[in-house]
């Protein structure tokens, strides 16, 4: 690469990423094929439309792209329909409220402090300011269980027209048949922003909403998925031309998605990320990826019991899928950002995290959020998650000591390097 400037940096990251352990459970490492998919030619071609509706010549070969990517969603997720260009994860929730709602109308979606997602209303989004957000959270933070009476009174009394299930902070399964039931007896629509958990529902060992009745699903790509960064939106209903208007009903979802993907929200698809992203949905419809949903399960649980065993409290005590969120100020009495940049400094990256009804902001919160997508990945085992787990509580107790943190950063250096990236 001639600019030098950047050929160092990313020889940086790749040294950094090859030289630590990645924790934070929305990451992960894809393989030589799905970056070969992105840094193709695919990125010199504007598609706008959809495939054998487009505005420019040229099609022959990305209508058949996109055509892939779409029947590869539809089939690993069990969807009528798959729109495979939104860019990321908040476009895609923003095209699913704006197809099927009008400005004022009322979504209920999770508390934020209790896993919720930023684009589930975040004071101050763009969602926000246009749509009544209300709330379900957790009943008992012991256990996770959600308050599904509080969500069914509070449903009742202000009718949302969307109920959104999913998270990004939440380590338990939600029960879907109660969401689908509540949603039916108001008239909403079921949406699943399944963006952290799409790969282990695609892998099988997670449930797939759409088994319960839901009629939306969200997902980015590049978390359990394993694909490039980018998302899509998976939906139930018929089909028709996405660039004719039709009638708001829930049969017409799929055209009312289209519609407001594209011209509603963006311009031109990013055509070498929808190859990449049709790589990934390939890679996960192989066996050996329901072996690495698993060993991620399998992971997660050994994670949670390594912290447990050491003294850490885990927000709903252990974990149903590939995260866990761990109360740091109440155990140790400094917060979930001092833990962060501690376990950076040896080489382990995770994120600082609210934990439920949270006293301190979210810049200083009290937890960090951990998880295995990526370890697993890279093929560590259980016994790894162990060490981890180890490394992590002395790092935290000793952080005070240049010479234990040294110590410690050569020891995750020397395991890392022994499983190579992708
Ligand atoms: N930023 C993602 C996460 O880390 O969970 C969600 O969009």
């Amino acid at each position: 690469m001639k600019d030098t400037q950047i050929a160092k940096l990313i020889a940086a990251e790749a040294k950094r990423q090859r030289e630590g352990l990645e924790l934070i459970p929305s990451e992960n490492y894809v393989s030589k094929e799905v970056r070969e998919a992105m840094s193709s030619v695919l990125t010199n071609k504007y598609s706008e439309g959809y495939p054998g509706k487009r505005y420019y010549g040229g099609q022959v070969n990305t209508d058949k792209i996109e055509q892939l990517a779409i029947d590869r969603a539809k089939s690993l997720f069990k969807s009528d329909h798959a729109n495979v260009q939104p860019h990321s994860g908040a476009p895609a929730n923003e095209a699913v409220y704006h197809a099927w709602l009008e400005p004022g109308d009322t979504i209920m979606g999770m508390e934020l402090s209790h896993g919720g997602h930023l684009t589930h209303g975040r004071p101050g989004t763009i969602s926000a300011k246009l749509f009544n957000f209300v709330r379900y959270g957790i009943k008992d933070i012991e256990t996770g269980e959600i308050d599904y009476d509080q969500m069914r009174a509070v449903a009742l009394k202000t009718k949302p027209k969307i109920i959104l299930a999913g998270y990004s902070s939440y380590p338990r399964e939600l029960d879907y048949a109660k969401f689908a039931a509540i949603g039916n007896e108001v008239g909403a629509m079921l949406m699943a922003d399944m963006a952290h958990i799409a790969g282990l529902i695609a892998g099988g060992v997670l449930a797939n909403p759409f088994d319960s009745g839901f009629h939306v699903m969200t997902t980015t790509t590049h978390k359990t998925l394993r694909g490039p960064r980018g998302a899509m939106i998976l939906s139930r209903g018929s089909v028709s031309n996405p660039l004719r208007p039709v009638e708001k009903t829930l049969e017409n979802l799929p055209t009312l998605i289209d519609r407001t993907v594209f011209p509603g929200l963006q311009g031109g698809p990013h055509m070498h990320i929808i190859a990449a992203k049709a790589v990934a949905l390939f890679e996960a419809a192989q066996p050996e990826y329901k072996d690495y949903c698993k060993q991620v399960l399998s992971n997660a649980q050994a994670l949670a019991r390594g912290l447990i065993q050491r003294g850490f409290k885990l927000i709903t005590n252990g974990t149903d899928n590939h995260m866990m969120v761990a109360d740091i100020q109440s155990s140790f009495g400094f917060d979930g950002s001092v833990a962060e940049l501690t376990l950076d400094r040896i080489g382990l990256t995770l994120n600082k995290n609210v934990i439920p009804d949270d006293p301190l902001p979210p810049y200083k919160p009290s937890g960090i959020r951990l998880g295995t997508p990526a370890v697993t990945t890279r093929g560590l085992k259980e016994e790894h998650m162990d060490q981890i787990a180890k490394w992590i509580s002395l790092a935290l107790k000793r952080r005070n000591s240049e010479t234990d943190l040294d110590k410690l950063g050569k020891e995750v250096k020397q395991l890392a390097t022994q499983f190579p990236l992708p």
